[in-house]
């Protein structure tokens, strides 16, 4: 299957352009080719985006809504078929993916619902017969750089709310997952969005990533992936004047204290960690564990991992996948060699899984080391892969320096049934999402999604947050009185 772009309402294909194959990570099977855009046909999608999204802007905001609501729709009548999509080219398990559709389509539904508020303010003005109020309106074209771990997901958190608020989008899928970017055009197709509203451009980072970042008609970057990449773009966006919002790593910790329910904080540590093949940027990375239950929670870790099932996602008996790609199972391998000369212990896993079915993807076993050193390259760094460090401490205030002392903030978790030390949790845990009593995955759309340092720069996705990265506030003022009257001076 050849892929094309999607530009003002209709598909587009370029035959100069070079095609990349897409691969299966489960199987190595090619699936289909992606174009890599032109900066010629990126130029074409700004110009249909400046087009569409004029007449888009005088749309009432309440009947942008409904093509949401349409989007939303559609994404659960092809709810199965998508899932099935993503998890051929991505790889994480069917389940999960129908949970990333699942995402979208409550996305569609939420932000349906902002789109009839899409609230200002009004608030008394401080001298008599004069109105003070402030409203949103758009910024204009929305840029979206998106990651191939969560490839509609994402996608939808930021196109939604820049769509609903008025503006129009050019969005680049990752490479390595065009084709569920590709069945999402489809549906933005379905709904009959006018032209132009979104547009949906391949192409590779360097160069049309690059374009998108610095080119005058696009008003607001969001992106999510690396850290690397997301110093770029804020550098380059800087430069440019442009509001950037960006979700990078994250190196997520759970707690599990003295007096926690281990049964439970081994389930939440199980499906935050190795869920997705720990390819999610809100993956727990990190257990940090009181010294009295190390031994226990330790043990009955290793008997649940023995349970993972490991294969192709599309076989409903797995509960973890494979990693995105070769490079990906040498990174994560990398980084468990690098442990063990650290003085971490391995427990179980550190390799890449061999034999069978195997043999033809990118499957990495399941990892526990313990006796981590909190500042171990292992529990520093974003690794990506399914590797866990056990970290000991030997109180609260330990563990809660422990998680903070990170370079990211994205998500932290405690297992705990004390009352106080909840509340001591969430006050002092450094990261943008806080979970009590559950793992450090699942964020759900109406509140805002993101993190503090390294994880970003102080924009978030989701919730009604995520409207104020993709609309200007105007204030307006309206004098009634008839005269002249100095604001500060002649009241
Ligand atoms: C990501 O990994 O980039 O909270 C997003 C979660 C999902 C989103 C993950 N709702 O795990």
């Amino acid at each position: 299957m050849k892929l094309a772009h999607y530009i003002a309402g209709a598909f587009y294909a370029d035959e100069t352009e070079k095609y990349l194959d897409v691969i299966n990570p489960a199987t190595s099977d090619t699936i289909a080719q992606v174009p890599m855009a032109t900066i010629h046909t990126l130029d074409v999608a700004i110009s249909a985006a400046e087009k569409g999204q004029k007449e888009w802007a005088n749309i009432p905001a309440p009947k942008r809504s409904d093509y949401l609501l349409e989007i939303g729709v559609k994404l659960k009548e092809k709810k199965e078929f998508l899932a099935e999509v993503l998890t051929k080219e991505m790889g994480k398990v069917i389940e999960e993916a129908r949970g990333e559709i699942q995402e979208g389509i409550d996305m569609a539904f939420y932000m349906a619902g902002e789109g009839r508020r899409l609230l200002g303010e009004t608030t008394p003005s401080e001298l008599n017969d004069k109105f003070a109020m402030s409203v949103r309106t758009p910024v204009g074209i929305i840029g979206l750089i998106t990651p191939w771990n969560f490839p509609i997901g994402v996608p939808l958190l930021k196109a939604l709310p820049a769509i609903v608020s008025g503006n129009a989008i050019v969005w680049k899928p990752a490479s390595e997952t065009p084709i569920i970017a590709y069945e999402m055009a489809k549906i933005f197709d379905e709904v009959g969005l006018p032209q132009g509203v979104v547009n949906v451009v391949f192409g590779s980072g360097t160069d049309i990533g690059t374009e998108i970042v610095q080119n005058p008609h696009i008003g607001v970057i969001s992106f999510t992936g690396s850290t690397s990449t997301g110093r770029k773009v804020a550098e380059l966006g800087g430069y440019h004047l442009k509001k950037v919002s960006l979700e990078l790593g994250g190196k997520n910790a759970v707690i599990v204290m003295d007096d926690a329910d281990l049964d439970l904080a081994v389930e939440g540590i199980i499906w935050s960690a190795f869920g997705t093949a720990g390819q999610r940027c809100t993956a727990c990375s990190r257990v940090i564990v009181h010294k009295d239950i190390e031994e226990a929670l330790q043990q009955k870790l290793l008997s649940e991992m023995e349970k993972l099932t490991i294969g192709d996602g599309l076989d409903e008996r797995n509960k973890v996948g494979p990693v995105i790609n070769m490079e990906a199972l040498y990174k994560i391998h990398s980084y468990v060699e690098l442990a063990q000369l650290d003085g971490a212990t391995l427990l179980t896993g550190g390799h890449i899984l061999e034999g069978g079915d195997y043999d033809l993807g990118c499957y990495y076993a399941p990892t526990l080391f313990k006796d981590v050193r909190p500042d171990a390259r292992l529990a520093q760094e974003e690794i990506f892969g399914p590797v866990v460090g056990l970290i000991r401490v030997g109180s609260l205030e330990e563990a809660i320096e422990v998680n903070n002392n990170v370079s990211y903030g994205l998500s932290s978790s405690i297992y705990t049934k004390d009352v106080n030390t909840v509340f001591r949790a969430q006050r002092d845990l450094d990261t943008g999402i806080v979970y009590v009593n559950a793992g450090t995955t699942g964020a759900e759309v109406h509140l805002p999604f993101g993190g503090t340092k390294g994880t970003g720069n102080g924009h978030r996705d989701s919730g009604v947050s995520a409207l104020d990265l993709y609309t200007e506030v105007k204030s307006i003022y309206i004098d009634f009185s008839g005269k002249l009257q100095r604001a500060q001076i002649d009241n």
